[in-house]
C-alpha cells in the first residue's frame, strides 16, 4: 500500500486523531507527568526505553513521562518539539513491518541552552528516574584505568565551572557532570531518593555511571562534597542493566515508509527489529516506572545477561563490521550472506563462550538466535554505524575475553582475526577520517600510531596502547598474530 506523502499532514498532537487505531499512541500524552529524565534522543532510546514506558505507564495507569534530553543534537530536540515530542517506531519483522506512534516524551531538552530546566527536574521530588543513552563515550572513561577522565578538556571545563556556584546551575558540557551537578544540588535541596541507569553498552555499566559520577563530585571544590557523597552512597542507586535491541540509523525510505504507514509525515521516525530486552539490577530507590508490564527482566545480578550481550552480539557485531567492510559489505545483513559471515558469529561464539558465566543460560541459543536477528532481510543496519567509536568498544566486547582466554593459555585466532578487521579500518585517509568512513573520539591518535611506524607489529601494539590494552601490546605472540592477518584483511579475503 502506498499513499502520496509529499503533500501529508506532520505528526503532532492535532494530527493523532486522524491516525488508524493500531497507530496510535497507548497514552495520551496529555495525561503523563514528567517522572523521568532521560540522556539521550537517539534513536535507540525512543525504540528503547521510551517504548517500554509508554506500555508501563497504559497497563499500570500510573503518568509516567519521559523528559528527553540531547547532550549535543539540537536537530532532534529541534525534531521532536515540532511534533510535540510525538515519533513513530516501526518494527522491522520480515514481511510484517509494523508502525505505532509513541506517546511517552513529555518534553525534549537541550543540555546547555536548557540546562536551569533539567537542573530543575533532576532536583525535583516528582523526578524519582534517570536513564542515560549517551553511549560509551559519553562517560569520559581514562583508556587506562577507567575513571573519569578529569583531564578531557570538556569535563576539566565542567569541573572549572562547578566551583563558582552561581554557574552550577547551567554550565555542564557533559552528562557526567550535570548529573554531578545536579544530585549535588538535589541533596542540598534535602532531595529524595533517585536512581540513575545506565542503558549503554558496558559491563557493570551502573558501576561504572556511579564511579565517573563520584569521581566528579571528589575533583570538584566543593566544600560539602563529602557530605554529598554520602548522600550519593545513601540515597542515590546506580542500577546495571542490560539493553538490547537492534535499532539501525533511519532512512529517508524508512521515513517514507512511516509516513505511508501512519498517513502523516513523521520525520522523527525510528525503525528496529521486532526483538527487544532490558534486563535491570533491581536496586532502585525511589518510585519507577513498572517496566517488567513490558517484559523487563528486574533480577539480582545483570553480569550474566550483560556478559553474554556484550560478548556474543556486540562482539560479533564489531568483528562482522570491520571484517565486512573490508570484504566491501555495507550492512550486516549483506555480511551474513557472505560465505563467512554465519561462520564468524558462531566461531567467536565458540572461542569466548567458556569466558561467559556457567549460571545456565543458553548460549547455544543465543547464537542460533544471533544468527535470525543478523539475517533479517527487513533490517539494513549499517557497519559503518557498529565500527563508529571502536576505540571504546573493543574493550567491552573483546579485550576482556581475550585477556581471559590468554591467561588460560587458550587458542584466540578469531578475536585475533577481529582485531586485524578493527587496525585494518583504522586506517587514517588523505582527506582526513578513516578509511570505511567510520568515525572515533580518538581518531586523531590512532591516526598518528600509523603515522609513526611502518612495521605491521609495532602498528598493532601502538593501536592497542592507546585503547588502554598496554598489557595485551605487550605479548609478542598476540601481536604478531595479529599482524600476519593484516595482509589477507586489508585484500577483503576473510578465512575463518
Ligand atoms: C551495536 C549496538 O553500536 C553498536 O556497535 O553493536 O548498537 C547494537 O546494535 C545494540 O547494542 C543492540 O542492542
Amino acid at each position: 500500500m502506498t499513499m502520496p506523502t509529499t503533500s501529508a499532514q506532520s505528526l503532532g498532537a492535532a494530527s493523532l486523531a486522524n491516525l488508524a487505531t493500531a497507530g496510535r499512541p497507548l497514552v495520551n500524552p496529555a495525561d503523563l507527568e514528567t517522572r523521568v529524565v532521560h540522556f539521550g534522543i537517539g534513536a535507540f532510546h525512543r525504540a528503547h526505553q521510551a517504548v517500554y514506558t509508554e506500555a508501563a505507564a497504559a497497563r499500570s495507569g500510573q503518568p509516567w513521562g519521559i523528559a528527553a534530553v540531547a547532550p549535543g543534537s539540537r536537530a532532534a530536540v529541534d525534531g521532536l518539539r515540532a511534533q510535540d515530542c510525538l515519533y513513530s517506531v516501526t518494527d522491522l519483522a520480515s514481511g510484517a513491518t509494523r508502525t505505532k506512534v509513541i506517546g511517552s516524551i513529555t518534553d525534549a531538552l537541550l543540555l546547555q541552552p536548557d540546562a536551569a530546566a533539567v537542573h530543575d527536574l533532576l532536583i525535583s521530588d516528582a523526578v524519582s528516574v534517570v536513564t542515560l543513552t549517551v553511549t560509551e563515550k559519553g562517560y569520559h572513561r581514562r583508556a587506562d584505568n577507567g575513571q573519569l577522565d578529569t583531564a578531557a578538556p570538556a569535563v576539566a571545563d565542567d569541573l572549572a565551572r562547578s566551583s563558582d556556584t552561581s554557574t552550577a546551575a547551567t554550565g555542564s558540557r557533559t552528562v557526567v557532570g550535570r548529573l554531578a551537578v545536579s544530585l549535588a544540588g538535589r541533596h542540598r535541596a534535602g532531595g529524595a531518593p533517585i536512581s540513575v541507569v545506565s542503558c549503554d553498552n558496558m559491563a557493570g555499566n551502573g558501576a561504572v555511571l556511579e564511579g565517573v559520577v563520584r569521581g566528579f563530585v571528589q575533583a570538584s571544590g566543593w566544600p560539602d562534597k563529602d557530605a554529598v557523597l554520602d548522600w550519593m552512597s545513601a540515597a542515590v542507586a546506580f542500577p546495571a542493566t542490560v539493553v538490547d535491541r537492534i535499532v539501525p540509523a533511519t532512512t529517508d525510505q524508512d521515513r517514507d515508509a512511516a509516513a505511508a504507514a501512519l498517513g502523516v509525515r513523521d520525520e522523527m521516525a525510528v525503525v528496529g527489529e521486532p526483538y527487544r530486552q532490558w534486563v535491570l539490577q533491581d536496586t532502585f530507590t525511589g518510585p519507577r516506572p513498572p517496566w517488567e508490564l513490558d517484559g523487563a527482566l528486574f533480577v539480582a545480578d545483570v553480569a550474566p545477561y550483560q556478559l553474554m550481550k556484550l560478548r556474543l552480539l556486540n562482539g560479533s557485531h564489531s568483528a562482522l563490521a570491520y571484517l565486512g567492510l573490508a570484504a566491501g559489505c555495507s550492512s550486516i545483513t549483506e555480511v551474513l550472506h557472505t560465505g563467512w559471515g554465519e561462520r564468524l558469529v558462531r566461531a567467536l561464539a565458540a572461542e569466548v563462550g567458556p569466558t561467559l558465566p556457567d549460571v545456565g543460560l543458553d548460549e547455544a541459543k543465543y547464537t542460533d538466535d544471533l544468527v535470525d536477528r543478523f539475517s533479517n532481510p527487513a533490517m539494513r543496519d549499517q557497519l559503518r554505524r557498529i565500527g563508529s567509536d571502536g576505540s571504546v568498544k573493543i574493550g567491552e566486547r573483546w579485550l576482556g575475553p581475550l585477556r581471559t582466554l590468554r591467561s588460560g593459555d587458550a587458542a584466540t585466532p578469531i578475536l585475533e582475526l577481529a582485531l586485524a578487521g578493527w587496525v585494518n579500518a583504522t586506517r587514517p585517509t588523505d582527506a582526513g577520517g578513516q578509511q570505511f568512513g567510520t568515525a572515533d573520539p580518538a581518531a586523531a591518535a590512532l591516526a598518528d600510531c600509523w603515522g609513526t611506524t611502518a612495521n605491521p607489529a609495532a602498528l598493532v601494539a601502538a593501536l592497542l596502547r592507546e585503547v588502554g590494552a598496554a598489557d595485551l601490546a605487550d605479548q609478542h605472540l598476540l601481536i604478531s598474530a595479529i599482524a600476519q592477518r593484516l595482509p589477507a584483511v586489508h585484500a577483503g579475503q576473510i578465512e575463518i
